[in-house]
């Protein structure tokens, strides 16, 4: 069934010059790219798009780390794009995300863990709504 996901590769991927080999994961896959947008969040769009996670203790953190520089954001298409976008990302802390995945093969870190990827259709309507308006 073809739907649509969202990533986006954060600051550390971009400073990092990942954006190329993360791209070209996903084209590999079979996905298509229909939307692409570089820019810097905002920190009244990060805590939009982080409002699920409020009243965590590590909001700040999270806000301000993805207002901390450039990223790159991406609508894809294709086959069961949110849940393969999520197995291709890896688990949240990088150092333990399988190898194969994005966060187990570029990264370390936790709040820095190179992308980000919508994981529902709720989510994903959400996030559009945010970066893509
Ligand atoms: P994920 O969906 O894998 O990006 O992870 P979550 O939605 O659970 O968390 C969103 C982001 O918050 C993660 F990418 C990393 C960051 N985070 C922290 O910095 N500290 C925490 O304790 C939990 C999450």
């Amino acid at each position: 069934m073809s739907e649509q996901s969202l990533f986006i590769v954060k600051p550390d991927g971009v400073e990092r010059k990942l954006v190329g080999q993360i791209l070209s994961r996903f084209e590999n896959k079979g996905f298509k790219i229909v939307k692409l947008r570089m820019f810097t969040f905002t920190k009244e769009m990060a805590e939009e798009f982080y409002s699920d996670h409020k009243s965590k203790p590590f909001f700040g953190e999270l806000v301000s780390f993805i207002t901390s520089g450039r990223v790159v954001a991406t609508v894809i298409e294709g086959n069961n794009a949110i849940a393969t976008t999520r197995l291709m990302i890896g688990s949240t802390k990088s150092f333990e995300a399988s190898p194969g995945s994005i966060r187990g093969d570029f990264g370390l870190g936790f709040t820095d863990n190179i992308i980000h990827a919508s994981d529902s259709k709720e989510s994903f309507e959400k996030e559009v709504s945010v970066v893509f308006k």
